[in-house]
């Protein structure tokens, strides 16, 4: 594909930007993306396209209107992928009044430099499965949610990603623009920030089997998530603009699995059989055959709201995008733990 279209890209130093910077480099799009400014490195997950021709970089925070507007007038994108955020649910319990400003008004600004200078230009929205809360499986023992599902979310986190998904559909509505909201359920990969859970298992684990580390100690081991790949996540971002009409679309595997099932497979990799003993803050794991210590639990790391099990019913984004996640946990849990044997 040999085209020229511009794509202005925020959230680029994260998991979900390198992956979807890759792939606009790779369709022939001119990428401007903003960074922002650290006093350590924060580009570590894209050393490897930063010299790239068409790739530019730009100092950028949207919790700074009159940065993103003039970005925006300057560059006047044909795409706009907005994945900045402050992303951790648990942080978000700390810092809510920040994470309101990124994830909530941060969305609303970019919404407003596009209405000014770039109306007919095309928007995805990182939203989250975080927006349902899992009530539904509390309530009625399911919680299979699609499009039409009722949201309740249970985080600071969720609620500005809230403000985020209706300010998009209020500027759909009320002046006609090309906004969609992704309703992304939990994406991992080998770039996957280290405190999430999936990537703290992986690194933790490959560092108690290195002996540079003791345990692994997490949290509510019984959570559920739908886990995917990240890789093809980005993919289905990039489908959603290329549709005639704006809609929002979930991506997800329709699986979903336990924290604890989670470590029982990255164990597995490492050549380990865990055998869990006691119950709640009490519970341990430990390898079958040597009785060696693996897994303990620490409460610091439960949040004061759970979202306690999701799962996504993607047959929309089959339908309409042709998108499906083809990785499943097995796989996704073995090219993180390979990842991390040569790094860690
Ligand atoms: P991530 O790894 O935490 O990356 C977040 C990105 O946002 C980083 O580039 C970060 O920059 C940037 N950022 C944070 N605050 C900013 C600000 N004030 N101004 C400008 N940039 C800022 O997250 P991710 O997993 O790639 O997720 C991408 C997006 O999808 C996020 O909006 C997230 O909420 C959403 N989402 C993620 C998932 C998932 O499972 N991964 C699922 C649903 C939705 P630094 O590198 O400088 O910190
Ligand atoms: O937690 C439990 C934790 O932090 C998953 C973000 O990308 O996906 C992500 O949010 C589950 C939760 O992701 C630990 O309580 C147990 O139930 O990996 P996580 P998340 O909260 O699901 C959504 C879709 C997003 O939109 C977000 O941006 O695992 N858990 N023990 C733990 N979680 C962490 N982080 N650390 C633990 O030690």
């Amino acid at each position: 594909m040999n085209t020229k279209k511009i794509a202005f890209l925020t959230g680029i130093t994260g998991q979900d930007g390198s992956y979807l910077a890759e792939l606009l480099l790779d369709k022939g799009y001119v990428v401007h993306a903003t960074m922002r400014r650290a006093s350590t490195f924060n580009t570590e997950r894209i050393e490897h396209i930063m010299e790239h021709e068409r790739l530019h970089l730009h100092h950028g925070d949207i919790t700074d209107p009159t940065n993103i507007m003039r970005l925006i007038s300057e560059v006047k994108p044909d795409e706009i992928y907005n994945l900045a955020a402050q992303s951790h649910v648990a942080v978000s319990f700390e810092v809510p009044h920040y994470t309101a400003q990124v994830d909530a008004t941060g969305t609303l600004t970019i919404l407003e430099a596009m209405r000014a200078h770039c109306p007919n230009a095309k928007f995805y929205q990182a939203s989250t499965s975080e927006l349902y809360g899992g009530m539904e499986y509390n309530k009625n023992g399911y919680g299979v949610y699609n499009e039409r599902s009722a949201f309740h979310p249970r985080s600071p986190y969720g609620v500005a990603k809230l403000y985020g998904f209706w300010i998009i559909k209020n500027y759909r509505e009320s002046y006609g623009l090309f906004a969609c909201n992704g309703i992304l359920f939990n994406h991992e990969s080998e770039r996957r920030g280290k405190t999430f859970v999936t990537r703290k298992i992986t690194t933790n684990m490959v560092q108690v089997q290195k002996g540079k580390r003791n345990v692994l100690t997490i949290g509510n081991l019984d959570a559920e998530r739908d886990w995917g790949h990240a890789q093809e996540y980005v993919e289905g971002m990039w489908r959603m603009l290329q549709q005639d009409k704006a809609q929002d679309f979930i991506l997800a595997t329709g699986k979903t699995y336990k924290v604890r099932t989670f470590i029982e497979m990255t164990a597995k990799h490492l050549g380990w059989e865990i055998e869990w003993k006691g119950s709640g803050v009490e519970e341990k794991g430990y390898d079958k055959e040597t009785g060696k210590l693996l897994v303990e639990v620490d409460p610091k790391y439960f949040r004061p709201a759970e979202v306690d099990r999701l799962i996504g019913d993607p047959a929309k984004a089959k339908e309409m995008l042709g998108w499906e996640a083809k990785i499943g946990l097995e796989e996704l849990v073995e090219r993180m733990v390979n990842y991390d044997l040569k790094h860690e």
